[in-house]
């Protein structure tokens, strides 16, 4: 890799770490039982039985299809329960209650009859429980030309749609036919700390053969997907999308596209657990499993849009919904729809740039939360985030284009509503260079703000890197995912409100991902300094982004950079509070 001294010189100057009340606080432990997935091994026949009885869906159906049909595409929906989903869903309301936002059976006229509605499952507000099995294995998957042998949940890319409403009991068996231990984590879902799916903290992982069922109450309506938290498998084919429905807030559209993006390299030569070795030899790693034109390409990874250094792994493919620019999918519509892109970066070393052929985005939430609209021409989507955009399309057919930003290539969909040519792989839209949407356009819509609150607490986290080792490291330690309770924890009670503020001393972005709960942005520069609620935030190099946090989900909960080669090599905190 590139020298990086720069990295190193940055690392003599560690700011004193800042605490508003710093008390002494016991040391975090693990969560007290931390669920152990079932002993029982999977027969892999049965497995495979179980995925041939699920139904068949064609990519268009579950990745652009509408939105009746990706509601029950490959979720059961098993019956009503009556008292039990009441004082569910009464958990829900409660968790929500202090965020203001509508939930079921709360607001309206309809309000009286749709909690009825519950009791009797006839009405269309009341919670259910949605079932659903990933088949985490060992695939060949064909990316549209490039055939590779990897790792996905299920035979396809992305993983299953899961999709449920807020209220409802999301109820997932995973089943590990993987040669190591796994897990799956919810992002951005603020669910009990056992679901979670951290490793050595929140759950023993699920061992190679094993199984294990997770279980949850869809807290918020949005956006979200799920992953592993073991290793590097995450930037295998491991991922797939979550989307919660708010059954009292529709949404004005006609028309829906889910669009995954992913950088792409596991099956080509290389896999990323040899990546992440080449990347921990630092300087004095081995050239000779990389290409001079990798090589080259490496040097010139950068952007001015990141603020400098756009990425540690040069990939040889960048995905739109599991396939290469010269094969992509195609999502349709009619001319005039109003279309909901829900957009998400599945990548793990890699921010996208976004943009549609002839026309603007509106951009209605991020990481799953409402945001004042905002009218763009493109933006820039870090690993681990999510913007839902509205656009009404024109007549014919437009390229959706994912440039790996700072990297030179790009990932493609084809946005059709008439016959015409397909845009080629090359297709540049002038958007792309146009407005581009900034943290500082981005304000919570009103029912998504935090409630004002004084501050309890401050806490910073410092991101630095050595290079030598590549080793990442947050308020100047690392994170050691066999003795997590020794990891930097920042102290929490229950109840507080916390601003914590992402100090960024590295010459490299970070996008730092907090579990378990959304913080709102306090963007300087905003006209309200209201920000974004977000789950996800970019934190450019030598740049300082302020969150505040409603400390409302006690537990053990990771605080970390979701670059995956960043994460796996360190830049991981946790924040820990019991109620
Ligand atoms: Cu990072």
């Amino acid at each position: 890799m590139r020298p990086r001294e720069d990295l190193r010189e940055q690392h003599r100057h560690v700011p004193p770490v800042a605490h508003a009340r710093l008390r002494p606080r016991p040391r975090p432990r693990p969560w007290p039982q931390p669920p152990t997935p079932d002993p029982a091994p999977v027969p892999a026949a049965t497995a495979a039985a179980a995925a041939a009885a699920r139904p068949r869906w064609t990519r268009r159906q579950v990745l652009a299809g509408g939105g009746a049909a990706l509601g029950l595409g490959l979720v059961g929906v098993l019956g009503w329960k009556g008292a039990w989903a009441e004082a569910r869903l009464g958990e829900a309301r409660a968790a929500l209650g202090d965020l203001g936002l509508p939930l079921p059976g709360l607001h309206g006229p309809g309000a009286a009859s749709a909690s009825a509605g519950i009791a009797d499952g006839a009405g269309g507000g009341g919670a259910r429980t949605v079932r659903a099995t990933l088949s985490a294995q060992p695939v060949t998957i064909d990316l549209g030309g490039p055939v590779v042998r990897t790792w996905a949940y299920g035979d396809a890319l992305p993983g299953p749609l899961l999709r449920g409403r807020v209220g409802d009991t999301l109820e997932v068996a995973v089943r590990n036919h993987l040669p190591q231990a796994t897990t799956v984590h919810w992002h951005g879902m603020a669910i009990p700390n056992p679901m979670d799916g951290v490793p050595n903290l929140t759950q023993q992982p699920i061992a190679p053969g094993a199984a294990m069922t997770y279980r949850f109450v869809l807290p918020h309506p949005g956006t979200y997907w799920y992953h592993p938290h073991v290793g590097v498998q995450l930037d295998r084919g491991l991922y797939g999308p979550l989307i919660v429905d708010d059954p009292a807030d529709p949404g004005r559209y006609d028309a829906e596209f889910t669009v995954v993006l992913d950088d792409w390299l596991d099956g080509t030569g290389r896999t990323p657990d040899q990546v992440l070795q080449q990347l921990a030899g630092g300087m004095e790693m081995d050239m000779s499993g990389m290409s001079m034109g990798e090589a080259a390409g490496m040097a010139s990874m950068r952007s001015a849009a990141l603020g400098g250094d756009a990425g540690d792994v040069d990939y040889p493919h960048y995905l739109v919904n599991g396939r290469v620019p010269s094969a992509p999918v195609t999502l349709r519509a009619r001319p005039g729809q109003r279309v909901r892109i829900r957009l998400l970066n599945a990548g793990a070393d890699t921010a996208f740039r976004v943009a549609l052929g002839g026309h603007r985005l509106t951009v209605t939430h991020s990481d799953g939360y409402p945001v004042r609209p905002v009218t763009v021409d493109s933006l820039l989507i870090a690993m681990g985030e999510r913007y839902d955009l509205e656009v009404i399309l024109g007549d014919g057919a437009f390229p959706l284009v994912a440039e790996a930003e700072g990297k030179g290539a790009r990932g493609l969909a084809v946005v059709r509503t008439a016959g015409g040519a397909i845009p080629g792989a090359a297709a540049k839209p002038a958007e792309l260079r146009g407005r581009l949407l900034r943290l500082s356009d981005l304000d919570a819509a009103p029912e998504a703000a935090l409630p004002r609150q004084r501050l309890d607490r401050v806490h910073d986290m410092v991101l630095q890197g050595d290079m030598a080792g590549y080793r990442w490291t947050i308020n100047g330690r690392g994170y050691d995912h066999l003795r997590p309770s020794d990891a930097p924890a920042l102290p929490l009670s229950d109840g507080e409100r916390l601003r914590l503020r992402f100090v960024n001393l590295s010459p490299m972005f970070h996008p730092m991902h907090v579990h378990g709960h959304t913080f709102q942005v306090r963007t300087a520069g905003s006209a309200s300094g209201a920000g974004p609620r977000k789950d996800t935030v970019l934190v450019r190099p030598l740049e300082t982004v302020v969150c505040d946090l409603a400390a409302d989900n006690p537990g053990t909960w990771m605080a970390h950079c979701h670059n995956l080669y960043h994460a796996e090599s360190g830049m991981m905190a946790l924040l820990a509070y019991q109620n």
